[in-house]
């Protein structure tokens, strides 16, 4: 499947590499990492991102700066990563190949060709080893991409079934190029002020049910405003209940500026995309997320938490 999908790429005329909405490291990593591999074997390329402010903790990554958020007027072949679903891509159908380079169990296989490899803790490693399958040279610019992508998705190797592949391929990169301690300062030492200020709500503003085991929290459009908060801040940021010794479930449900919810499940070890799936999401074990519609926040929380008691008999 390595093969098709290079062969694929390299006889395209114009090819779109897609990052999911409200990016994060993986997903810009992988496709920055093969926007520097494509266009160092010649080929047109461009790298499209739906959301309009994207992460500034990521500018560092190569390519960055050359993201659109508009389509070319014709292209042939759409590449995407770290997207589960045709819908977090945010382009139209079309008559282009798609090729969809995943890692999440719950990715539904939308592509024309599909390399997802669920036991992968990140789409990077799935980049890694197509351009390894296909003898493509890691340039310095394409290992720092990956390198990141693998990072950040571990939570900097904290969580996710790191094994020794990971850290085989992380230390290729390395020699590649790719400087561990520059990008960790990077991603995780330039937090902004906002965001500070929405942990400071989080962890004043958290609740604890069933013995301690679940923790929850609703952050609305008020919190936000209040913090200064934007969207991206919000990213991730429901990781930090989970450290609690007792805490065996995380949850945030978060109010959209569309109406409507986010809500976020994490895990120490038990299944969640099971119970994010109940809701049409989706995600990883220990990480998952779904939306609902406008409702009142509350009684969703309690549903929710009476559903995670039958479902794991916390
Ligand atoms: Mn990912």
């Amino acid at each position: 499947m390595y093969q098709e999908a290079w062969q694929t790429m390299l006889t395209a005329e114009h090819i779109v590499l897609v990052s999911h909405v409200y990016p994060d490291g993986d997903t810009l990593g992988s496709t920055l990492a093969l926007y520097a591999a494509l266009v160092d074997a010649g080929k047109k390329v461009t790298h499209y991102n739906h959301t309009l402010t994207l992460p500034q903790i990521y500018d560092f990554l190569p390519g960055f700066s050359k993201i659109k958020s508009s389509l070319p007027k014709s292209f042939d072949v759409v590449v995407s990563c770290d997207c589960s679903t045709f819908d977090r891509l945010k382009i139209p159908q079309g008559e282009y190949q798609l090729i969809n380079i995943d890692h999440h169990i719950t990715n539904t296989y939308f592509g024309t060709q599909n390399l997802v490899v669920d036991r992968f803790t990140s789409a990077g490693m799935v980049v890694y080893e197509l351009l390894k399958a296909n003898h493509v040279e890691i340039n310095k610019a394409c290992a720092i991409c990956l390198y990141t992508a693998i990072a950040d998705d571990t939570g900097f190797f904290l969580y996710g079934d790191i094994d020794e592949l990971t850290f085989s391929i992380v230390a290729q990169l390395v020699k590649c190029g790719a400087n561990p301690k520059e990008i960790a300062s990077k991603v995780k030492r330039r937090e902004p002020l906002s965001k500070i200020r929405l942990y400071a709500y989080i962890l004043t503003h958290f609740e604890l049910h069933e013995d301690g085991t679940i923790a929850t929290v609703i952050i609305d459009q008020e919190a936000l405003l209040a913090t200064g908060a934007s969207r991206n801040d919000t990213k991730n940021i429901i990781n930090i209940l989970r450290t609690m010794v007792n805490v065996t479930i995380a949850l945030m449900i978060l109010e959209e500026k569309e109406g409507g919810y986010k809500i976020s499940l994490r895990s120490k070890d038990i299944n969640v995309s099971q119970i994010a799936l109940e809701y049409n999401g989706g995600g990883h074990k220990t990480a998952a997320g779904f939306e609902v519609a406008p409702c009142n926040p509350k009684l969703l929380r309690d549903e929710i938490v009476k559903k995670i008691k039958r479902i794991h008999n916390v």
